[in-house]
C-alpha cells in the first residue's frame, strides 16, 4: 500500500503517531502527503494550490489536536473556566499563526520546500474568517490568543456566520460590497460537532402552572424551535501545551418541527421554517456601532447565548457539578451588550428548567456575569422595542420585568422620591415608545462593569452609566485593551521581531511588559538604529509592492508612510486627514521647494453599507487621490492611496510598514482603539488626540515621542456648551478656507460641485465632530511630524523608544487583569505548579 503511493518512496515507513504529531520536517512532509491523498483525494501532480494549502492546514491541525484532548480534559475537570461571549471574532488567517505557536515554522518551510513548494504562497492562499466588524471582534481574538498562551481553561462562544463582513472593492472611487464566501473552499480549521446541539425556542407565549410540589412555575410554549450546532476551532497558545476552544454555533431547522408541517401536507411551510431557521446564523451585521432594531439581530444574539449557556450547563453537569455551584465553575464575560440577553436566559434556565429559587438564581447569575462596555456613542446603545421583544422572547420579557421590579424597589429605598433617576435606571425605557435597555440589563445582572481605556472608563462613570456608578461604584473598573504581540509583532513583522530577539532574547514575546523596556538601551546604539531603519525600509518596500499590485499606484518607499486604517466613521475623522492632504498639496503647488519630506498617505477601512456619509468619505479620499497622483508637479512629493479591503490579513502587512500612525478621533469618542497599539508596537510614531488609549500610549512612550494635537474631551464639551460655530473657524483660517473652497469648486470631482456638498455642508454648518476646530492644531502638528522625519536618525530613535515602552499594551496584560480583578481564574500552569509544590 505504501509503495503504491505515487510520491512516497517505498522504504518510508509510516508510524501513525509520528506522522500526526512529529515535529521534524520529515514527519511533517509525510503527513502533508498523506493528507493530500486521503483528505483532499489528490495526487501531487494534479493538486492545486488550494489542495496543498488544505493538506498543510490539516497537517498543522493534526499537531494541535493532541493538545486539544488535554484542553478538553481540563475544561471538564478544572475548578473554574472563562467563557468569553462575543457576537464577533476576527481571528485572521490561522495557518502561519498556528505554525508559529506550535514552533514548527522552520520545519514546515523545509518540508514544503522538499516537495518543491513555496510556504509563503501556501500561506497566502488562506482567506480569513471575517466574523467581526473591527476592533471589538479583533479584541476578542487577541484575548483568545492570550487565554491560550497563558494556559487559562477557556472557551470563546459566538456565531458561525456563513457570510462574514463583506469584502470591499473600490469601483470608480466608491465602495462596493461583495459577499464574503469564506467557507466556499472548505474550512480545515473547524471541527463540526453534530452531536453537540441544543434547541433554542422562539416566539409563542407562556403558561403558568403548579408543579408536583405545588410550587408556582412558568412554562414557555414557543412558536418555533431552532437547533444550534457546535463548530469547534482550536486556538493554540504560544509555545505551550494547551489550546483554547472557539465554539461557534450554526443554526439549523429542527427536524421534528419540519416533519410536523410536512405530515400535515404543508411542504412549503416546512421548507420556509427551514429557511427561516438557517437564516439566523447566515450573515454578520456589518454595522460598527450604531445599533439598529432588527429582529434578526436579536434572534442571533439570543440564539448564540442560549446555545452557549445550555452547553456550559451540560459541561458542568457532566463534571458532576450541581446547578448551585455553576458560578464556582464559570466566569462569563459579555463582550458589550450583544450577549446581554444572557442575564435573562441564565435566570430562565436556572428558574424554569432547573427549578431553582429566584433569589439563589439571581446570586448565581450576578456572580457569573461581567460586562465590558466598548462605546459611549449614544446611537450605539442597544435597545429593543417592547412589542418585538414580547413577540420573540415572551418569557424573557417577564423575567426582565421581574428583575426590574426588584431592582427599582431597591433603588427607591436608596433614593426615595427621585422618580427622574428611577426612570433613567429602569431596564425599560418609557420615554416615547417602550424599549428594553440592554446596557441597563447587563449592568444590573453583572458583578463587574469595565471600560476599555482609562479615559473611557472615567467618561463611562461620568456620562453613559453615571446613575449606575452612583448606585454601585464598586462594580466599576478599567481594563485597558491590549493586542497580541505574537500576531501583531512576531508573525507580521519578523524582521523587527528578529532584531528585538537578537538583542534581548525571546522572553519579550510572552512578557513584553517586563522585558521589552530593555530595548531602550539599544536606541543609543548606532548600528542597532541602522539595522532598525533597514527593517522598516524593507517593510515599506513590501507594502509598496502590494499597493502597486492592488491599486496600480506606484509609491516611493523612501517617503514618509502616513497611515490611517480603521472603520470609516465621521467620529474617526478620516476627512480631517484628507483636509491636511489638500492643504499640503496646495502648499506644494505654490512652493515647489517646500522643506518637507515626500509623503505617502495611505487609508484603509470599510464603511457600513447603509452609512451614506462614510461611503462618501471613501469616494472623497479616492477623488483627492486621483487628482494628486496624476499631478506631475507633486509627483515625487505626495501620493494618496486607498488600500481596498482592509482586514486582518492586509493589516499584517500594513502596520509594520508605517512611519506615522493616524489616531485622530474627536476626543471622547473612541473608547480605546487597538490599531493605535499595533502601529506603535511596530515602530510607528503616533499623531493623535487625547482619546481612548492614546492617552495611555502617550504616557508610556513619553510626550516627546508622540505628536499630540487637538481639543481634549472636556474642551470639546466646553466648546459645544458655548455654542460651537464651525463657520467662524472656516472664516478665521485662510488655509482651511482654501482647502474647503477647493473641494466646493469641484476641483476633485471633475467640476461637479454637488458631489461632496453633503460633506462640506455638514462641516460648515454643524461639524458634530469638530474637525474645523481641530484643523489648525492638526496642521501645525503635521508640520512638526514632517520636520522630525527629516532628521532620520532622531526619528529612528523615537521609533525604537516607542516599541521599548509599549509593553503595557500586550493583551496578556489585559487578560491578567481580567483574571485577577474579575474572573478569579487561575492558569493551568499556576495550578499545576501548586500541585507540584504540594507533592
Ligand atoms: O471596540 C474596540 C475599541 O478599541 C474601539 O474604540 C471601539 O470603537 C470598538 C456594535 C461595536 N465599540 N463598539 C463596537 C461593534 C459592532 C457592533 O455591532 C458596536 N465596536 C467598538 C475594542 O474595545
Amino acid at each position: 500500500m505504501n509503495g503504491e503511493h505515487p510520491l512516497k518512496p517505498a522504504d518510508m515507513p509510516i508510524v501513525r503517531d509520528d506522522i500526526r504529531t512529529g515535529m521534524t520536517a520529515e514527519a511533517i512532509k509525510n503527513d502533508l502527503l498523506e493528507n493530500l491523498y486521503y483528505i483532499q483525494a489528490r495526487i501531487p501532480k494534479l493538486a492545486t494550490r488550494n489542495d496543498w494549502y488544505m493538506a498543510l492546514a490539516y497537517t498543522v491541525r493534526d499537531r494541535m489536536l493532541e493538545r486539544w484532548g488535554m484542553a478538553m480534559e481540563s475544561l471538564h475537570q478544572s475548578s473554574r473556566a472563562v467563557c468569553y461571549f462575543s457576537a464577533e471574532f476576527l481571528p485572521g488567517p490561522h495557518l502561519a499563526n498556528a505554525m508559529m505557536n506550535l514552533g514548527i515554522y522552520e520545519q514546515t518551510r523545509e518540508a514544503v520546500a522538499q516537495l518543491g513548494l513555496n510556504l509563503d504562497s501556501l500561506i497566502a492562499q488562506e482567506g480569513e474568517p471575517g466574523l467581526g466588524n473591527g476592533g471589538l471582534g479583533r479584541l476578542a481574538a487577541c484575548f483568545l490568543d492570550s487565554l491560550a498562551s497563558l494556559e487559562i481553561p477557556s472557551i470563546g462562544y459566538g456565531i458561525r456566520y456563513e457570510f462574514g463582513i463583506f469584502d470591499q472593492e473600490i469601483r470608480d472611487g466608491w465602495q462596493r460590497e461583495v459577499t464574503d464566501k469564506w467557507l466556499a473552499l472548505g474550512n480545515p480549521w473547524e471541527i463540526p460537532r453534530p452531536e453537540i446541539a441544543y434547541y433554542v425556542p422562539l416566539g409563542g407565549h407562556t403558561k403558568q402552572y403548579h408543579d408536583k410540589q405545588g410550587r408556582f412555575r412558568v412554562r414557555w410554549v414557543p412558536a418555533h424551535v431552532v437547533k444550534g450546532l457546535a463548530y469547534d476551532t482550536p486556538i493554540p497558545g504560544y509555545h505551550v501545551e494547551s489550546v483554547t476552544l472557539l465554539r461557534l454555533w450554526k443554526s439549523e431547522a429542527c427536524e421534528s418541527f419540519d416533519f410536523q408541517a410536512f405530515n400535515k401536507g404543508d411542504y412549503y411551510g416546512a421548507v420556509e421554517d427551514k429557511v427561516a431557521s438557517e437564516t439566523i446564523s447566515k450573515v454578520l451585521y456589518p454595522n460598527d456601532e450604531p445599533s439598529l432594531g432588527k429582529q434578526l439581530r436579536l434572534s442571533q444574539q439570543y440564539f448564540f447565548v442560549s446555545c452557549s449557556l445550555q452547553d456550559m450547563l451540560r459541561i458542568h453537569h457532566l463534571a458532576g457539578g450541581a446547578p448551585d455551584a455553576f458560578d464556582k465553575r464559570f466566569a462569563i464575560q459579555l463582550n458589550d451588550t450583544h450577549p446581554a440577553i444572557a442575564v435573562a436566559e441564565l435566570m430562565r434556565l436556572l428558574v424554569d428548567r432547573l427549578a431553582m429559587e429566584w433569589d439563589r438564581a439571581w446570586e448565581i447569575t450576578q456572580n457569573t456575569l461581567s460586562y465590558t462596555n466598548h462605546t459611549l456613542l449614544p446611537e450605539a446603545l442597544e435597545k429593543w422595542s417592547l412589542p418585538l421583544f414580547q413577540k420573540m422572547l415572551p418569557r424573557h420579557l417577564e423575567i426582565i420585568f421581574e428583575i426590574n421590579r426588584r431592582f427599582l424597589e431597591d433603588v427607591r429605598l436608596t433614593y426615595p422620591g427621585d422618580n427622574e433617576r428611577l426612570r433613567r435606571l429602569s431596564l425599560i425605557d418609557e420615554t416615547d415608545d417602550r424599549y428594553v435597555r440592554m446596557a441597563n440589563l447587563a449592568a444590573v445582572g453583572s458583578h463587574a462593569i469595565n471600560g476599555v481605556a482609562a479615559l473611557h472608563t472615567e467618561l463611562l462613570k461620568e456620562t453613559t452609566m453615571r446613575d449606575f456608578y452612583g448606585l454601585f461604584p464598586e462594580k466599576f473598573l478599567n481594563i485597558t485593551n491590549g493586542v497580541s504581540p505574537r500576531r501583531w509583532m512576531v508573525l507580521s513583522n519578523p524582521g523587527m521581531s528578529g532584531l528585538i530577539s537578537d538583542a534581548l532574547g525571546e522572553s519579550w514575546i510572552c512578557n513584553p511588559q517586563d522585558s521589552i523596556s530593555r530595548l531602550e538601551y539599544f536606541a543609543d546604539d548606532a548600528a542597532f538604529r541602522e539595522a532598525w531603519r533597514k527593517v522598516k525600509q524593507e517593510n515599506k518596500r513590501e507594502l509598496a509592492r502590494l499597493i502597486e499590485e492592488r491599486t496600480g499606484i506606484v509609491v516611493n518607499p523612501e517617503s514618509l508612510f502616513d497611515i490611517q486604517v480603521k472603520r470609516i466613521h465621521e467620529y474617526k475623522r478620516q476627512h480631517l486627514n484628507a483636509l491636511h492632504i489638500i492643504t499640503h498639496y496646495i502648499r506644494l503647488k505654490r512652493n515647489p521647494s517646500l522643506d518637507a519630506p515626500p509623503r505617502t498617505v495611505i487609508f484603509g477601512g470599510k464603511a457600513a453599507p447603509g452609512y451614506v456619509m462614510a461611503k462618501l468619505i471613501i469616494k472623497f479620499i479616492n477623488a483627492i487621490a486621483e487628482v494628486i497622483n496624476s499631478d506631475p508637479d507633486v509627483a515625487d512629493r505626495l501620493k494618496v492611496v486607498f488600500f481596498p479591503d482592509f482586514n486582518v490579513k492586509n493589516g499584517q502587512r500594513i502596520y509594520p510598514a508605517a512611519d506615522l500612525s493616524e489616531q485622530i478621533s474627536m476626543a471622547g469618542k473612541e473608547a480605546s482603539g487597538t490599531g493605535n497599539m499595533k502601529f506603535s508596537l511596530n515602530g510607528a510614531l503616533t499623531i493623535g488626540t487625547l482619546d481612548g488609549a492614546n492617552v495611555e500610549i502617550r504616557e508610556e512612550v513619553g510626550p516627546e515621542n508622540f505628536f499630540l494635537f487637538g481639543l481634549a474631551a472636556e474642551e470639546v464639551l466646553d466648546l459645544k456648551a458655548q455654542g460651537y460655530n464651525p463657520w467662524a473657524s472656516y472664516e478665521r483660517n485662510d488655509e482651511l478656507r482654501e482647502a474647503i473652497d477647493l473641494v466646493r469648486s469641484g476641483f476633485f470631482s471633475r467640476g461637479d460641485r454637488d458631489l461632496f456638498q453633503p460633506l462640506t455642508n455638514e462641516l460648515l454648518s454643524r461639524d458634530e465632530y469638530c474637525l474645523l476646530a481641530d484643523y489648525p492644531s492638526y496642521i501645525v502638528t503635521q508640520d512638526k511630524v514632517g520636520r522630525a522625519y527629516l532628521v532620520q536618525d532622531q526619528w529612528i530613535r523615537m521609533s525604537i523608544l516607542n516599541v521599548a515602552r509599549m509593553g503595557k499594551f500586550s493583551s496578556d496584560r489585559s487578560i491578567r487583569e481580567y483574571l485577577e480583578k474579575i474572573w478569579r481564574v487561575e492558569s493551568l500552569r499556576a495550578a499545576g505548579k501548586q500541585e507540584n509544590d504540594k507533592s
